[in-house]
């Protein structure tokens, strides 16, 4: 028999997945950001979390619990929005699970059965932070961090972080190929494949890192080549999006959302970090690289563009928000998802028009003080000029 406490659950449930969104008071021209998180922890179904039968659960206890949503790949498709979501169980290992909207900004409901990808690599011991292409080959691919304990290692925390790689028509039947090897680093995370063929080939954004957590001498955002996504192996990776002294990249930086093809750039949405007495912030931010040559930078702006505020700051990993996933639609809108410290999920929505005036119109990073202070005096100048008339 059903524990009757489900029901009175269920109806908390309920009213929690049906909740409107709406746009907060937050202004700044770029993009509209939520008064309600899109995705938390208790928007997992209560029949992945409790043992629903009064016999084997009097109590009506959480069997399995969910610590956390967060990290989700996006696609539309049939003009529906859906993440791949990065859920954490109580036990710390993460896994994908579907969550489908039809406005995109609110309604998102998780499908019933998480994501089951094939079992292939014996050694992996976590999933997670699945970036969804919607490649020209006619797939979508799923391009995630595939951990695995490093037994060379004697450290208990020592790990292993590769990119996996699956394939899917409808996001419920995956095929998992062979993770992808990078010859010259020795680990990856945040990799990205890009939508379109470059030079007749498959095309990866990577992060080239000496370490588990640390970069070491990784330069920043790389990009590479390879011919068969079957067994992709990418030789050389040039750095497209470098890490800065005294920038928001300084510790680290990584590949974010697919990138979304503008009209004048491939448009980025990464993440940077920096370490702070707090411990490491991680911020997004945006760059653009050439239509032709989507490896070669040709708008840089400064700054931070998204940073988590208020309730946004605090969470399991405090002071981080991330994005893997957007969603471009043919009208031009854009939504950007986002997890805020690895924690909960969000939207901001803006337009490719306006992702392209903040690219080319925002000044670039003057490096220094003084050459700080004088852009902002140009800004000051003008603008007084302006209202003095
Ligand atoms: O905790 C913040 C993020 O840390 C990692 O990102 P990076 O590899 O750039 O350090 C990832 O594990 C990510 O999942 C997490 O949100």
């Amino acid at each position: 028999m059903i524990h009757s406490r489900y029901y009175e659950e269920l109806e908390k449930y309920e009213k929690l997945v049906s909740r409107k969104n709406k746009k907060s008071d937050f202004y700044n021209g770029i993009y509209d950001r939520y008064e309600n998180p899109i995705l938390t922890r208790e928007h997992a179904p209560l029949h992945w979390r409790y043992d629903l039968n009064e016999e084997t659960n009097p109590y009506f206890m959480e069997r399995l619990g969910v610590n956390a949503v967060m990290n989700s790949g996006a696609i539309e498709l049939g003009g529906k929005f859906y993440l791949v979501v990065r859920v954490e169980g109580n036990d710390r290992k993460s896994f994908f699970a579907v969550a489908e909207s039809d406005s995109g900004i609110d309604g998102f409901r998780f499908w019933d059965y998480p994501v089951q990808l094939p079992d292939t690599c014996p050694g992996e011991t976590n999933a997670y932070d699945m970036r969804l292409t919607k490649h020209e080959d006619g797939y979508i691919y799923g391009v995630f961090c595939s951990e695995s304990k490093d037994t060379s290692n004697p450290d208990l925390s020592a790990a292993v972080a590769q990119a996996g790689i699956v394939r899917t028509k409808d996001l419920k039947t995956w095929e998992r190929l062979d993770n992808l090897k990078t010859l010259r680093s020795p680990q990856q995370r945040n990799v990205v494949l890009h939508p379109e063929f470059v030079d007749g080939k498959y095309a990866f954004y990577t992060r080239p890192m000496d370490g588990f957590i640390d970069t070491g001498s990784g330069g920043g955002i790389g990009f590479g080549l390879c011919e068969d996504i079957g067994h992709a192996v990418i030789d050389e990776e040039i750095i497209t999006s470098r890490r800065v002294y005294h920038t928001l990249t300084e510790a680290k930086n990584g590949a974010g959302a697919v990138p979304i093809k503008g009209k004048k750039c491939w448009i980025h949405i990464a993440h940077g970090v920096r370490n702070t007495a707090a411990g490491l912030r991680y911020v997004l931010y945006v760059f653009g690289t050439d239509l032709e040559n989507p490896a070669k930078p040709v708008a840089e702006p400064s700054g931070v563009f998204l940073v988590p505020f208020g309730k946004e700051r605090v969470g399991d990993v405090s002071n981080v928000v991330f994005t893997n996933g957007a969603v471009a639609r043919e009208n031009g809108d854009v939504y950007i998802y986002y997890a805020s410290c690895d924690t909960r999920m969000h939207v901001a929505t803006t337009t490719v028009d306006k992702l392209e005036d903040y690219l080319f119109h925002t000044p670039r990073d003057a490096r220094r003080t003084a050459d700080c202070v004088k852009q902002r005096y140009g800004l000051i100048e003008k603008n007084l000029k302006l209202l003095e008339r």
